[in-house]
C-alpha cells in the first residue's frame, strides 16, 4: 500500500500564531523516515499553499470566514484527489478547522465513511453557540446533516454541503465541552467518551464500543481526526488550548493500534501542534515526536514488533 503525506500550514481557524509551522516540526521529527521503515511507499505531497485574505471581516462572531472557507476548499480537493488515487492520506495541520475540508474531500470519494474524533474538545460549536468565534471549535458542525438548519450561510463555505450523519461519529478524550456543544451532543445522541468515561471503562472497552458502534452494521472507511491536545499537556505541551487530565501515552497509542487493526483507516488528520507555544525546544520536540508516534501507530507500527521475512533478520 502507499501513504501520502500532505502538510497544511494554516492557523486562521484560531487566534494563536505558530500552528502553521506544525507540518515542518512533525516532518523534522522524522515522520517520512518512520513511515518508510514500515514498508510503505511514502509520497510526500509537500504543503498546500494557502492564501490569507487581506479583507475578511467577521461574520456574526466568526473570525476569518472567507480565509478558512477557501483553505478548506483547497484541502477538500487535495484530499479527494489523493484518496481517489488510492493513497492512505496523512494530513498534518495546522489548526483543526482544516478537518472540514479533509473530511469533506474524503467523503467525496468514500460517502460511507465514519469519523473518529480524538480531542479534548468537541469542536461542534455553531456560529451562534461558539464562545470564541474561532472556526477550529466548529468544524464538526459544518459536516453534520442534522445541524443544517442551525448553520447560517457563512461566507467562504458555499462550496460545501453537510455530508455526515451524527451516528457515524464517535468522540474520544473530551474534557472541555461548551454548554452549546453539550446540548448538541445530547440532542443528537452522539456517541462520545469523555476522559471520565475512559477512567470508568478503560481504553480497551472504549475502543471496543467505538468500533462496534461504527462498524458493526458494515465495514466502512475510517477517518481519524486526531487533535494533539487530546493528550495530557505533560506529553503534548506545544498546543494552543491544552487541558489538564488528558490521554496517557499508552491510551493514545492503544486507540491508534486498534484503529490500525481494523484495516479500514483511510485518512487521518494530526492537528494543533504549535511549536511557538512550547516552553522550551525540548517541549516542542516532545510534542512533535509524539505526533510521529501517533501517525506511525495508525499505520501499523506495533509495540510487540513485526514479523519480517527471514532474510531480513541479521
Ligand atoms: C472552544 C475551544 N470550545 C471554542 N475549542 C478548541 O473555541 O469553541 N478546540 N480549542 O480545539
Ligand atoms: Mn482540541
Ligand atoms: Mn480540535
Ligand atoms: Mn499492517
Amino acid at each position: 500500500h502507499s501513504v501520502a503525506v500532505l502538510g497544511a500550514p494554516f492557523s486562521r481557524g484560531q487566534k494563536r500564531g505558530g500552528v502553521e509551522h506544525g507540518p515542518k516540526v512533525i516532518r523534522d521529527a522524522g515522520l517520512i523516515e518512520r513511515l518508510s521503515g514500515l514498508d510503505y511507499s511514502v509520497h510526500d505531497f509537500g504543503d498546500l499553499n494557502f492564501h490569507y485574505l487581506e479583507k475578511d471581516e467577521p461574520y456574526m462572531d466568526v473570525k476569518f470566514p472567507r480565509t478558512v472557507g477557501a483553505a478548506n476548499k483547497m484541502m477538500c480537493g487535495a484530499v479527494s484527489r489523493a484518496v481517489g488515487a488510492g493513497h492512505t492520506l496523512v494530513m498534518l495541520g495546522g489548526d483543526h478547522s482544516l478537518a472540514i475540508g479533509s473530511v469533506a474531500g474524503h467523503a467525496q470519494q468514500c460517502p460511507d465513511l465514519c469519523l473518529i474524533w480524538v480531542d479534548a474538545h468537541a469542536d461542534i460549536n455553531t456560529p451562534m453557540s461558539s464562545p470564541s468565534g474561532n472556526l477550529h471549535g466548529q468544524p464538526v458542525a459544518f459536516m453534520l446533516k442534522e445541524l443544517q438548519e442551525k448553520m447560517p450561510a457563512i461566507p467562504g463555505f458555499s462550496w460545501m454541503k453537510p455530508f455526515l450523519s451524527s451516528r457515524d461519529l464517535v468522540y474520544i478524550g473530551l474534557r472541555d465541552v461548551d454548554p452549546g456543544e453539550h446540548h448538541i451532543l445530547k440532542d443528537l445522541g452522539i456517541q462520545y467518551f469523555t476522559m471520565r468515561d475512559i477512567d470508568r471503562l478503560g481504553i480497551q472497552r472504549v475502543m471496543e464500543v467505538t468500533l462496534d458502534h461504527l462498524l458493526s452494521r458494515k465495514q466502512r472507511p475510517i477517518h481519524l481526526s486526531f487533535d494533539v491536545d487530546a493528550f495530557d499537556p505533560s506529553l503534548a505541551p506545544a498546543t494552543g488550548t491544552p487541558v489538564n487530565g488528558g490521554l496517557t501515552y499508552r491510551e493514545g497509542i492503544y486507540i491508534t493500534e486498534e484503529i490500525h487493526n481494523t484495516g479500514l483507516l483511510s485518512v487521518m488528520d494530526l492537528v494543533e501542534v504549535n511549536p511557538m507555544l512550547g516552553a522550551s525546544p525540548e517541549a516542542v520536540e516532545a510534542t512533535a515526536s509524539l505526533a510521529v508516534d501517533v501517525i506511525a501507530s495508525c499505520l501499523g507500527q506495533t509495540r510487540e514488533g513485526a514479523r519480517v521475512s527471514i532474510d531480513e533478520i541479521p
